[in-house]
Formats: structure tokens, sequence, C-alpha cells
């Protein structure tokens, strides 16, 4: 298999530890595909956007939870996604949604951020700040249930809270949050969040 990624790329990251969490890291080829935005589209897939996994017979998967989804298919053993009947399904899930969307957010800032002069907005910015401001609040209010099994919702969280500290280190997100801050560093110490930490 052949992931298209970049070094710096929260849903990329995702993906990685994922596959190192499930054990299927090795089988994976990493092709950096990084490209401004300001140079067309990324080939890696029709949306431009990375990561995007080749698989051997040539079918192309996207987005990173579609390709979490099947790394996680390929686990005999542990399984990072909820399967029908789990009691916390909709739990589990619900926030991977809620730290995709945050790095969404974080993502968006980024690009209106890299703007030239005179072409970035402001008040989008200001608007996508206070969305992760509040996601941040509701993970503040979540993190005593979080514990140290890895599911794909803890593991989304992790990649967002990572990604917030190498793109806005100024923000600190820790300042009133103890206990998501808390279980982050405990989080962090894992192999798969080390061995996939962005170039600082
Ligand atoms: N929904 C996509 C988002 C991927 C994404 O936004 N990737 C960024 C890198 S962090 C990208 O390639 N951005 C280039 C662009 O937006 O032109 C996923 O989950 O994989």
């Amino acid at each position: 298999m052949k992931l298209y990624y970049s070094a710096t790329s929260p849903y990329a990251r995702k993906v990685m530890v994922v596959a190192h969490e499930v054990g299927v890291a090795d089988r994976i080829e990493l092709l950096i595909s990084d490209r401004s935005i300001f140079d067309g589209i990324n080939p890696a897939t029709p949306l431009g956007k990375v990561p995007s996994l080749e698989l051997d017979s040539g079918m192309v998967l996207y987005d990173s939870v579609v390709i979490c989804e099947y790394l996680d298919s390929l686990s005999a053993g542990v399984k990072l996604f909820p399967r029908n009947g789990d009691p916390d399904k909709w739990a589990v899930l619900v926030l991977h949604a809620l730290a995709t969307g945050m790095t969404d957010a974080q993502h968006d800032r980024r690009i209106n951020m890299a703007m030239p002069a005179g072409e970035g907005s402001p008040s989008w910015d200001a608007r996508n700040k206070l969305c992760i401001d509040q996601c941040l609040d509701v993970l503040e209010k979540q993190a005593e249930s979080f514990g140290d099994q890895p599911d794909i919702g803890l593991i989304a969280v992790a990649c967002a809270l990572g990604f917030h500290d190498l793109r806005f280190p100024a923000e600190a997100w820790r300042t009133g949050r103890p206990r998501l801050g808390g279980w982050y560093e405990q989080f962090s110490k894992r192999d798969s969040m080390v061995l996939t930490r962005p170039p600082g």
C-alpha cells in the first residue's frame, strides 16, 4: 500500500497512528505529496488533498476517515472503530466527528492566514477560532472519561491537539483545560504518537 501524505498533515498523522496501533504500518510505503495550495491541485486525490491510500489493486482510498476504517478492517486483533452493538459506538463516532471538524477549522485558519495580503478574512479566522475553542471546551468536559485505551475518536482528538500545538503555539489551549491537557500528555507518550510526531 502507498500512502500519499504530508509530514505536517493532522489527517495523515491520524492515518499513521491508526496504522501503528493496528499493526500494519510496516505494510505502508510513505510517499510525500506536499504542494502549496497556490500551486494547483494536489494529485493525491481529485479533491486536491492528502492523505490518500493506493491499494495494491490500484484502488485509491480517501479521505482519512475512509482510510482509517479500511486499516482497522485489516486488523484481526485491535479494533479502533466500534462495532454494531457496542454501547459506546455513537459516542466514539461523534468524538471522531468533533475532532475532524475541529481539525477542518484549524486547517481553514491556516489557509486563510496564508492568503496573499488583503485576501485573508479576519472575521473568517475569528469564526473558526470560536469553533475550535468551543470544541476544546466540550473536550475538557469529556476528558475525565477518556482513559488510555485508544479508539478512533481519541486518536483524532490527539492529532487535532498536536496540530494546534504545531500551528498555533501562542494560543495556550491547555490554560483552563487541565483534564484535557493531562490526558493529552499521557496519550502523546504512546509509540504511535511518538513515531508520527510532525517535524518541529
Ligand atoms: N477530509 C480530508 C481533509 C484532508 C485535508 O484537508 N488535507 C490537507 C492537508 S492537512 C490538504 O491536503 N490541504 C490542501 C488543500 O486544501 O488544498 C481528510 O480527512 O482526509
